[in-house]
């Protein structure tokens, strides 16, 4: 293990003098569309905890739904209230509440959402960037986008065109089944030399190879998650049918997942959101070994408000992260965010990393409460 984590579970937390659970809603700008589900806004969860007068933040990445994974914001709340932030006690060390959370099966966003928010505490408590107290040194974050299922082809090809002119490092188009090779084949014949990648969403069935074969004719960097949401083994048969590098999302919930799913051959690319695998330390942990093992890693989104957002940036000051993830602008998903500032592509479709303390990014209070379903002071 790394130094810097070394140094990170370590350090004690502190008490708590305030630990509030919100439920935001934000509409989206335009419906999100997998081969499962679409959404038409995000609802999340925030921890907001304080101590000494510094504020702390975390966004759970569940949906009200288990239509991406089995969490929703409502198993997350009871995990939380229940079961995770009864551990959270002053004198524990972050090392400490990694192995006490550990003892819960599963439930990774819930836990991913306390640690974000003492990270976050901890970083602000520090005066330093949450990316520093995560020991790695700024640089400039890549960009991609996540365009979801269309009604059309030239539904696909406009958002496409807006997403190459917008300077995105790289294009994510989502698939499913009649919605595949076609609708790839009229992307590419129209952008031949954009960075492209499918994402299935555990649409497909290893009986489905030979059609998947047929987007090795396309020059995509990936296909996402073809296979089951809960198969390794399978996507390890269907990669040694395939030329186009697999990559695992949905399948991977933590370290032993991503050194199960390398060491089978199921992937040669790991899609890390930072709370399907339970925060930030696991993160980097994978980061880390998918890097020992030459396999690339990009930060996926789950469509994010400002606050998990800017945390998925700060993550990919590690180098492990070798590819453009779902890292997209602000005013892609929304008219209005929580926060200020928001992320903007550079020029070059690079994107900063927020300065200051912790995240970076600031709540701001009137638009929090305009967007606040619920709130429940936990402590
Ligand atoms: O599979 O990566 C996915 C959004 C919701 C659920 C699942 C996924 C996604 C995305 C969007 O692809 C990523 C983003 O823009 O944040
Ligand atoms: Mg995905």
């Amino acid at each position: 293990m790394s130094a810097d984590l070394r140094s990170l579970e370590q350090r004690v937390l502190g008490p708590l003098d305030h630990v509030d659970l919100l439920t935001v809603r934000l509409p989206f700008l335009s419906p999100f569309g997998t081969s499962i589900h679409t959404w038409t806004c995000k609802e999340a969860l925030l921890l907001r905890v304080e101590s000494g007068g510094v504020t702390g933040w975390g966004e759970c990445v569940a949906d009200p739904d288990p239509y991406y994974a089995y969490e929703t914001t409502s198993t997350a709340a009871h995990m939380v209230r229940d079961f995770l932030l009864p551990v959270v006690r002053p004198d524990v060390t972050l090392g400490g509440l990694d192995a006490a959370f550990r003892r819960v099966r599963g439930h990774g966003m819930a836990k991913a959402t306390i640690e974000n928010a003492l990270l976050d505490l901890a970083a602000k408590q520090d005066g330093v960037p949450l990316h520093a107290l995560l020991g790695r040194p700024r640089r400039r974050v890549m960009s991609g986008i996540s365009i979801g299922i269309k009604d059309s082809v030239d539904e696909l090809l406009a958002a496409v065109d807006e997403a190459a002119a917008r300077g995105y490092h790289r294009v994510k188009m989502k698939i499913m089944r009649g919605k595949d090779v076609d609708w790839v084949r009229a992307v590419r014949d129209h952008f031949p030399r954009i960075r492209l990648m499918v994402d299935a969403n555990g649409d497909y069935a290893l009986s489905d190879a030979a059609r998947l074969q047929e987007l090795d004719a396309f020059d995509l960097m990936m296909i996402e998650q073809p296979l089951s949401y809960s198969d390794i083994a399978r996507h390890a048969e269907l990669q040694a049918q395939l030329a186009t590098p697999l990559c695992l999302d949905e399948s991977i919930h933590g370290l032993d997942d991503a050194l199960v799913a390398i060491d089978l051959g199921a992937c040669r690319v790991i899609n890390i959101k930072q709370g399907r695998v339970g925060g930030l330390l696991e993160s980097l942990r994978i980061a880390s070994a998918c890097a020992e093992r030459g396999i690339d890693v990009w930060s996926g989104g789950m469509d994010e408000t400002g606050i998990g957002r800017a945390v998925n940036i700060h993550l990919q000051a590690h180098p492990g992260f070798t590819l453009p993830g779902d890292t997209s602008e602000t005013s892609r998903y929304f008219a209005e965010d929580i926060v200020d500032p928001p992320v903007v592509l550079e020029d070059d479709g690079f994107i900063e990393i927020p300065p200051g303390p912790g995240i970076g990014v600031t709540v701001v209070p009137e638009r929090l409460a305009r967007y606040t379903l619920s709130a429940e002071r936990l402590a």
